[in-house]
C-alpha cells in the first residue's frame, strides 16, 4: 500500500513586501511548503525585511549566494539545501556565525527573529519585480534647482575639512566641521546609508543607501542641505562621480554613477540634477570556467579615474571588471575584463594608474591597468580580503598597497613599484589576538601610521579596539581600546585633511559615538556623542575623498 508521508500544502499568494522603506515593493509568493514549515503572509514579509537588512549583502538578493553560500530550499549543487539543514542547522549558523566571517547574530537578532529566519530560509525566496528607467525617473526629485543654488559658499568655513558621517540605522548623514568639530546638519537620507562620495569639485556629498536612494548634499549654504534625490535600484552599495577634467573641463562633476545589487545594473545620472540618463544591465557570463550566465551580477565597488573618462565598475558574481567610458553617458561603452570572483571593494595605488580590488571568494587581489584597459595581475592573499579602499604606504620596501582580511588575522603589503617584486606580497603583519574580522585600514601621506579595525572579530576586547602600525618598520605600535564611556564595535577610520587626526566610529552597541585621536601622539582628542550620533559607520573627509587619499 502506498503510504503518504507528507501532505504538501502549497498556498501561493501574491503579496507586496516593503523593505523598511515603503517604496521598496516586491511581489512575493507565500508558500506553506510542508507540514513542518509553516509561514504566514506577514511572516514572509517580515522575513524578507530581515533578510534584506542583514543577509542579502553576503548571500545575494535572490539567495543564490555570493560571499556567503546560497540559501535555497533545495540547494544549488554546491551548497547544502536549507531544507536539509533544517531549523536546528540554520539556527546554529545564525546564532554562532562562522570562522569564515559570518557574524554571530545571537544578541543582535531577537529570538523571535532567529526563529522566523529558520523557517523563512526553508521556503522559496520572493521574486522581485523589475526596476527600470521609468521607475527610476518616478523617484527623481530636484529639491533646489541648480539656478537657485549659491554660486559661492555662504560661510567662511573650511569645506575641504568637512566630514560626512553616516548614521546607518537612523538613515541619516551628519555634516561636521572638521576644524571646529561642530555639527552643521543632520540630514535624512536613504535607509541604511552605505557610503558617501564627494563631487570632483569638493562641494557636494552624495550618499547611497541600502535602498538604492541617492541623496545629494550641498555644502555651500550656511546650513548644508539636500538639493536632489533619486533612487537607482531596490538595493545598492556604490556611487561615484566623474572626476576626469578633460582638456576643456568637459566631464568634471558632470556625471554620477550608481551600482545596483538588485536589480543588477548601473545607472548614469546628471551629477548636478540627478536626472537619470541610462541604465545598463550587468548580468552576463562569469570570468572563469565554463561560460556560465549569471543573472544576479551585483555591482560592488565603483571608482572614478582622474586621468581618463572612465569608471571602474566591479561586478561581484561574474568577476568581470567593467571599464565604463562615460563620454556618451546615454550610450556608455564598456570594456569588460575577466578577473576573479567575487569582486568587492578596492582602491587606487599611489600613482592612480592601477586599481586593486578584492576577489573575496577566491582570496585574491586583482590589479587593473586602467589607462591601458587591461588586467595587470592577480595576487594570492589571505582568507577573504577586505581592503575598503586599501591604504598606500611607502618605506624601504617601496610603495606598498595594503589589504586586511575578514577570514584571517593578517594585513598583506603588496609592492606596486615597477621592477622586481612588483605585485607580490612583500610583507605580512599579524594584528594582536586571534581570528580575522578586520574591515578597514587607513593611512595618510603625512602620517607615519597605519590604522586597522577588527570590527567583525567575535572577541569584544578586539572588536572594540583599533591597532596602529608604524609604516616604516611595519611593527604594531599600539592597540587602542575605545573610551569606556562608549560601548560598541570600532569601525572605519578617516583622517582629517591635514593628516594629523584620525576619526573612528563606535557602533552596534549601547552607546555609540565618534572618537578622534591625535595621529602623532595617539592620544584621545575628543569624543563626539549625543542624541544625534546614532550608530555611526563610514566617515568621509571632503578633501581626502575627492582626491582619493588613503
Ligand atoms: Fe560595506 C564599502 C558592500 C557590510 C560599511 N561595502 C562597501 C563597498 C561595497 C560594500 C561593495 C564598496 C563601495 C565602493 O567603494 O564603491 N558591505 C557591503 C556588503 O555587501 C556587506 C558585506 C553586507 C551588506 O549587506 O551590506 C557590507 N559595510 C558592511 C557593514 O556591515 C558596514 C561595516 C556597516 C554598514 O553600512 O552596514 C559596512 N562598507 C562600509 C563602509 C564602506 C563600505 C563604511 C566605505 C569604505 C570606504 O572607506 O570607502
Amino acid at each position: 500500500m502506498k503510504k503518504v508521508l507528507f501532505s504538501m500544502a502549497i498556498v501561493v499568494a501574491v503579496v507586496a513586501i516593503s523593505c523598511k522603506d515603503s517604496e521598496k515593493k516586491s511581489e512575493v509568493k507565500e508558500e506553506i511548503a510542508s507540514g513542518d514549515i509553516k509561514i504566514s503572509k506577514e511572516e514572509m514579509k517580515r522575513g524578507s525585511d530581515i533578510y534584506f537588512d542583514k543577509c542579502a549583502g553576503c548571500h545575494g538578493s535572490t539567495r543564490k549566494g555570493a560571499t556567503g553560500p546560497s540559501l535555497l530550499p533545495d540547494g544549488d549543487g554546491k551548497f547544502a539545501a536549507t531544507k536539509a539543514l533544517g531549523a536546528a542547522g540554520l539556527r546554529a549558523f545564525i546564532e554562532n556565525g562562522t570562522p569564515a566571517g559570518m557574524p554571530e547574530w545571537k544578541g543582535v537578532m531577537s529570538e523571535e527573529e532567529i526563529e522566523l529566519m529558520t523557517r523563512f530560509l526553508q521556503v522559496d525566496p520572493p521574486i522581485t519585480p523589475p526596476f527600470e528607467m521609468a521607475n527610476i525617473k518616478e523617484t527623481w526629485k530636484v529639491i533646489v534647482p541648480v539656478a537657485d543654488r549659491p554660486t559661492k559658499p555662504e560661510h567662511n568655513r573650511n569645506i575641504d575639512n568637512f566630514f560626512g558621517v553616516i548614521m546607518r540605522d537612523a538613515g541619516k548623514v551628519a555634516i561636521i566641521d572638521g576644524d571646529t568639530k561642530e555639527k552643521l546638519a543632520v540630514l535624512k537620507t536613504g535607509f541604511a546609508v552605505h557610503i558617501l562620495r564627494t563631487s570632483a569639485s569638493g562641494r557636494y556629498f552624495y550618499s547611497i543607501g541600502r535602498d538604492g536612494r541617492i541623496t545629494m548634499i550641498d555644502t555651500y549654504p550656511k546650513v548644508p542641505n539636500i538639493v536632489a534625490e533619486v533612487r537607482a535600484s531596490f538595493d545598492a552599495r556604490s556611487v561615484e562621480v566623474s572626476k576626469y577634467k578633460g582638456p576643456k573641463g568637459d566631464f568634471y562633476d558632470k556625471y554620477l554613477i550608481a551600482g545596483g545589487y538588485n536589480p543588477s545594473h548601473f545607472v548614469i545620472f546628471d551629477a548636478q540634477t540627478l536626472e537619470p540618463l541610462s541604465v545598463t544591465k550587468t548580468s552576463g557570463n562569469a570570468c572563469d570556467g565554463e561560460k556560465e550566465f549569471v543573472e544576479e551580477a551585483r555591482v560592488a565597488s565603483i571608482v572614478a579615474s582622474h586621468t581618463d573618462p572612465i569608471w571602474v565598475v566591479n561586478v561581484k558574481e561574474t568577476g568581470m571588471v567593467w571599464l565604463v567610458d562615460y563620454t556618451d553617458p546615454r550610450n556608455p561603452k564598456s570594456t569588460q575584463i575577466p578577473s576573479a570572483r567575487f569582486l568587492h571593494d578596492g582602491g587606487w595605488d599611489a600613482t592612480g594608474h592601477y586599481f586593486l580590488v578584492a576577489a573575496n571568494a577566491s582570496n585574491k587581489i586583482v590589479v587593473v591597468d586602467v589607462p591601458n584597459k587591461k588586467l595587470e595581475a592577480i595576487i594570492e592573499v589571505g582568507v577573504k580580503p577586505h581592503p575598503g579602499r586599501g591604504a598606500n604606504v611607502k618605506n624601504k620596501l617601496g610603495n606598498l598597497w595594503v589589504t586586511g582580511h575578514l577570514g584571517e588575522n593578517k594585513l598583506s603589503f603588496i609592492k606596486t613599484d615597477k621592477g622586481e617584486g612588483q605585485w607580490t606580497v612583500v610583507k605580512e603583519v599579524k594584528l594582536p589576538g586571534n581570528g580575522g574580522g578586520n574591515l578597514f585600514i587607513k593611512t595618510h601621506p603625512k602620517s607615519k601610521h597605519l590604522w586597522a579595525d577588527r570590527t567583525l572579530n567575535p572577541d569584544k576586547s578586539l572588536h572594540s579596539a583599533v591597532t596602529v602600525i608604524d609604516v616604516n618598520t611595519l611593527e604594531v605600535i599600539k592597540t587602542i581600546e575605545m573610551p569606556k564611556e562608549l560601548d560598541g564595535r570600532a569601525v572605519h577610520m578617516e583622517y582629517n585633511k591635514a593628516g594629523d587626526e584620525v576619526w573612528i566610529s563606535v557602533f552596534m552597541g549601547e552607546k555609540s559615538g565618534i572618537v578622534i585621536y591625535d595621529d602623532k601622539t595617539l592620544e584621545l582628542k575628543q569624543i563626539i556623542k549625543g542624541d544625534w550620533v546614532e550608530n555611526p559607520t563610514g566617515k568621509f573627509n571632503m578633501y581626502n575623498t575627492t582626491n582619493d587619499i588613503y
